[in-house]
């Protein structure tokens, strides 16, 4: 048996919608690292282990190509021809790929003007059909769940129940990582299918099946009844942008602002899932601030190595925050979700370091002098 990894539905077949002879549509995503944060912990731990799940490091370059993989490889099945999805951006990038890689047409309508520059490069390149709307990712949900009831194409945003079992593999890979569940686990929460699909994920390899599953779907092969991998379940944890929390509001809010524009989402789809999960898990949704949010990105990035994308962030500044207020006791085992690359969005990154570059004449001496100044 060849030993090269080839991708989370092979790496839990047993755990997934597919038969043996399911054409499976990969490209190798999933088997993450999570990094153990030294410095940042160090300093602001209160001696919690923090772990940050790099999903960064997916081929699209964000946790979505998890739920990609399972959401085409179920789409392909059916004979689809045409996949289509709303996004702010990463959900675009992952279904252009997969959709590539299946050899379908992919069309992904964006807000305009919102989304990350290397979101739009992915989605062009990858040859995807791109439509832009004059309105926000609410619009584009919208308008997405009407075609697919006048067009010959599947969705394949998280709505789409085979998005959250494809993601719940992450949960998976943490506790096998691990040898145990978190005790806490820190994650942003935009349309909400990913801490959906996490407690899911949790739920089932503590072999407990949550009140509210997101896989109610699939009750003919339920999962739930394996024997046990691990004993317990974290505390689930969601972080919203302040200018985009309907969970904290308690209701949708219309028109969402933030810089980290991957979770700029006022009408999140899987409402109640993610209610399930903070509810059953004894967590709760907070928010930041977008300056809070910047601030930690850069921190993460100068302070550990580790470049993710605004919307990322907040799951570990959000734990930061919790950890120093005691609402994460101390000595506890937290990971945090970080859901995409910092490439994605160079703009932000940029912008945020301005002053950072030193410009000086083409020679030995000034660059000497430079650096000395900065020893
Ligand atoms: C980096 O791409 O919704 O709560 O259309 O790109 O499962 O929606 C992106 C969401 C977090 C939020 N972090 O996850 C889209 C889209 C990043 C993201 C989220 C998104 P959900």
């Amino acid at each position: 048996m060849s030993a090269r990894y080839s991708g989370l539905i092979e790496r839990y077949r047993d755990r997934l919608p597919v038969t043996p002879s399911t054409r499976i549509v990969s490209l190798c995503e999933g088997n993450t690292p999570l990094i153990k944060l030294e410095n940042i912990a160090r300093k602001r731990g209160r001696g919690c282990e923090i772990y940050v799940k790099f999903e960064g490091l997916n081929p699209t370059g964000s946790f979505k190509d998890r739920g990609m993989t399972m959401a085409v490889t179920q789409a392909v099945s059916e004979g689809a021809q045409a996949i289509i999805c709303a996004s702010t951006g990463n959900t675009s990038a992952s279904a252009a790929a997969y959709a590539a890689r299946a050899g379908i047409r992919c069309f992904v309508l964006i807000p305009e003007g919102k989304i990350a520059l290397g979101k739009l490069a992915q989605a062009m390149i990858q040859g995807s059909v791109v439509i832009q709307i004059k309105g926000n990712f609410d619009d584009g949900m919208r308008i997405v769940k009407e075609m697919a009831d006048v067009a010959p194409v599947t969705i394949v945003n998280s709505i789409n129940p085979y998005r959250l079992q494809g993601q719940k593999t992450a949960a998976f890979e943490i506790v096998d990582a691990l040898g145990r569940a978190p005790d806490y686990h820190c994650i942003p929460v935009g349309n909400a299918g990913n801490i959906s699909a996490y407690w899911t994920g949790f739920s089932e390899y503590a072999g407990v099946k949550p009140a509210t599953a997101a896989c109610a779907w699939c009750d003919d092969q339920c999962k739930f009844e394996r024997p046990a991998v691990t004993d317990s379940r974290p505390v689930m944890l969601g972080y919203q942008a302040a200018g985009s929390a309907p969970f904290i509001a308690g209701h949708p809010i219309e028109l969402p602002e933030t810089v980290a524009t991957a979770i700029r989402i006022g009408n999140p789809q899987s409402w109640d899932l993610a209610w399930a999960a903070a509810r059953e898990s004894g967590g709760e949704f907070k928010s930041m601030t977008d300056e809070e949010i910047l601030k930690i990105q850069r921190e993460l990035a100068e302070q550990e190595g580790i470049f993710c994308e605004p919307a990322s962030a907040i799951a570990l500044g959000g734990a930061l925050r919790d950890i120093e207020s005691g609402r994460i006791k101390e000595g506890s085992v937290v990971t945090c979700t970080l859901t995409g690359h910092g490439l994605k969005d160079p703009d932000t990154a940029i912008k945020q370091s301005a002053g950072g570059v030193i410009e000086i004449p083409a020679e030995s001496d000034a660059v000497k002098r430079a650096i000395l100044d900065h020893l």
